[in-house]
């Protein structure tokens, strides 16, 4: 049974997206952070927040965050292709959106530090007796550093409106996750901080999206932050340049017969949600959606050496003009 057949048919079509987008962009760019197989942590969680709430995703499969609050796939393409019109300027992929926009950005690479910004636009609303909520997920690696630990208990002491989201795609680059931490359950962290810890299926993209409501929910009445751990498979390498072989290919082929995008179709035909024939026009128009908006990108103009902004980062040279 699938109670609410509008979200759930919202929420593939925007997995589809992200999926199709992700590989086109793996194509286009050997540095791209793949997302395949990661759709449902993103999707799930982010959707179906109030445009007064503040999303801070993890960098990895992030660009649908930003298409879903309303980012354009053309200004998303002008990132990846370093354009000089994208957000970032060329400089980077653009993990960014206007601020109006409420999406924090994760542009400077350093993983950690949003989890403690997050904290802060919910100590803002808090602060300013608003009812609206910050939700921000990061990867399991990134849950290993201090930020984590400073930042999730801040949250907890001041019961502040947050939801943090752990995305465990077992892997950080190379490293396991079992070899990063002894504990077992990531979530079973939040009693250290006296806050409510719940472990999702990450691959499932209807019960992330059910219990980050949840603890929605809870934030919004002054109940204060949730800890999810959101279980997920990082399908490829950590860019697409990297063939992972630091790990077995059987552990690979037991996440493919999770895959979140057709365990989810799977659900919508069986409950007559969707029809095949639908759930094939989902692909084939994110096919072309993201084509479209690839080739308006591509007529953008390139950064140029003069737009590197070095102005913008030292001060004017000694005897310089
Ligand atoms: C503070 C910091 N340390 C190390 C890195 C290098 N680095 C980039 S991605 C990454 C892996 C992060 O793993 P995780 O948080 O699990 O996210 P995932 O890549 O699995 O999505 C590392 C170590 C970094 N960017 N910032």
């Amino acid at each position: 049974m699938i109670e609410d057949p509008k979200t759930a048919v919202a929420m593939h079509r925007w997995m589809v997206l992200s999926r199709v987008l992700d590989e086109a962009c793996c194509q286009e760019s050997a540095h791209w952070f793949p997302s395949r197989g990661e759709e449902a942590v993103p999707v799930g969680t982010f959707y179906g927040l109030r445009p007064d709430d503040v999303c801070a995703p993890g960098y990895r499969g992030s660009p649908i965050v930003f298409v879903m609050r309303g980012v354009r796939l053309e200004q998303v393409w002008a990132g990846a292709l370093g354009k000089r019109t994208s957000f970032g300027r060329g400089r980077h992929f653009s993990f960014t959106a206007p601020i109006e926009l409420r999406v924090l950005p994760y542009i400077a690479g350093d993983l950690g530090p949003i989890i403690s910004q997050a904290t802060g636009t919910a100590f803002a609303q808090k602060y300013r007796k608003s009812d609206a909520v910050t939700a921000v997920s990061f990867g399991d690696g990134t849950s290993n550093r201090g930020d984590f630990h400073e930042a999730v208990n801040l949250g907890g002491a001041w019961r502040l409106p947050i939801v943090y989201v752990i995305q465990n795609n077992h892997w950080a680059i190379s490293m396991p996750i079992e070899r990063a931490t002894a504990a077992k359950r990531l979530a079973d962290r939040a009693a250290g901080y006296g806050i409510p810890g719940v472990a999702v299926d990450g691959n499932d993209v209807l019960a992330v999206h059910a219990a980050v409501q949840e603890a929605v929910r809870r934030a919004r009445a002054g109940h204060g932050p949730t800890l999810i751990e959101a279980e997920t498979f990082r399908m490829r390498g950590h860019i697409a340049a990297d063939t992972a072989s630091y790990r077995s290919a059987a552990q690979v082929e037991e996440w493919q017969g999770r895959d979140p995008i057709r365990r989810l179709e799977e659900r919508l035909l069986a409950a007559g949600v969707l029809s095949a024939e639908e759930a094939q026009a989902v692909w084939a128009e994110a096919a072309q959606e993201v084509g479209e908006a690839k080739a308006a990108a591509q007529r953008h103009p390139d950064i140029l050496p003069t737009d590197l902004g070095l102005d913008e980062i030292f001060s004017t040279p000694l005897g310089g003009a």
